[in-house]
C-alpha cells in the first residue's frame, strides 16, 4: 500500500485542499501538523529537509515529496484514477478549474483572509478594493464554470472542487459572500461525508 504522509497546518487552506482530497478519495493517509507562523528554521528538519521553501502543503508519497497543491492533486487524481483521474475528460476538467483557482480566486481570497484577520499583514484600502473587486469577478465566473451541475465535475466533486475550496470556505473570514450559486455549492462540499474541519483535518498533537 502507498504511504501518503501530509504535512499541513489548519490555516492553510492550501494544505486543506490536499487534505481533502486524499479523505474523498478514500486513500489512508497521515497528517503530520506544522506550525507555519513560527520561524521557517525552526521547523522540524524533515519537513524542512522535504521542503525547498518550506511551505506547506508536501505530500509524501513512498517517501517522495511533491509540493505545489495544485499539482499535488493533479498527480492524486492521476496515479490513483479518482477524482477526475478516471477519465482525460475528468483530468483535462482538473487542471483547467485547478489553473483558474490558481490564478484566481485562490490568489485573492488567502489575501482578503489575511488583510481581515485579527494581528494579520496590513493592506491598503485600495488593495482590499482592488482584490474584492477580482473576486466579484471571480464568482461570477465560478458560477459559469459551475453550469447548473452540482460539483465542478458533474454530479460528483473532483480536484477541481478540491481545489476552489481551499480558501473558498473561508467566504465569511475573508470578508465577501457568495453568489446564491456558489452558496449551494458550499453547503454541498460541506455536507460530503469526507468534508472535516481545517482542525480536524491537522488537529494538534
Ligand atoms: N502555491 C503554494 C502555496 C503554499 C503556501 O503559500 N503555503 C503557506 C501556507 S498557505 C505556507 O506554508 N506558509 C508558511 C511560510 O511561508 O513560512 C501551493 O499551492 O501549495
Amino acid at each position: 500500500m502507498t504511504d501518503l504522509e501530509l504535512y499541513g497546518h489548519p490555516d492553510s487552506g492550501h494544505a486543506c485542499k490536499v487534505a481533502l482530497a486524499l479523505t474523498l478519495a478514500g486513500l489512508p493517509w497521515r497528517a503530520t501538523r506544522i506550525d507555519i507562523w513560527a520561524p521557517p528554521d525552526t521547523r522540524p528538519a524533515a519537513f524542512l529537509a522535504a521542503s525547498s521553501a518550506a511551505e506547506v502543503p508536501v505530500l509524501m508519497i513512498d517517501g517522495v515529496a511533491h509540493a505545489q497543491s495544485g499539482a499535488i492533486l493533479i498527480e492524486l487524481a492521476t496515479r490513483f484514477h479518482c477524482l477526475g483521474g478516471e477519465s482525460p475528460a475528468g483530468l483535462r476538467r482538473g487542471r483547467e478549474v485547478i489553473l483558474w483557482e490558481a490564478n484566481r480566486i485562490g490568489m485573492c481570497l488567502p489575501q482578503l483572509k489575511e488583510a481581515r484577520r485579527l494581528g494579520g499583514a496590513h493592506f491598503d484600502p485600495a488593495v482590499v478594493d482592488w482584490l474584492e473587486g477580482r473576486f466579484a469577478v471571480d464568482r461570477a465566473r465560478f458560477d459559469r464554470m459551475l453550469g447548473g451541475a452540482d460539483f465542478l465535475h458533474g454530479a460528483a466533486p473532483g480536484i477541481g472542487d478540491c481545489a476552489v475550496w481551499g480558501y473558498a470556505q473561508w467566504l465569511t473570514e475573508a470578508g465577501v459572500t457568495p453568489s446564491p450559486v456558489m452558496a449551494g455549492w458550499l453547503e454541498r462540499m460541506r455536507a460530503l461525508p469526507a468534508a472535516r474541519t481545517p482542525e480536524a483535518f491537522f488537529p494538534a498533537d
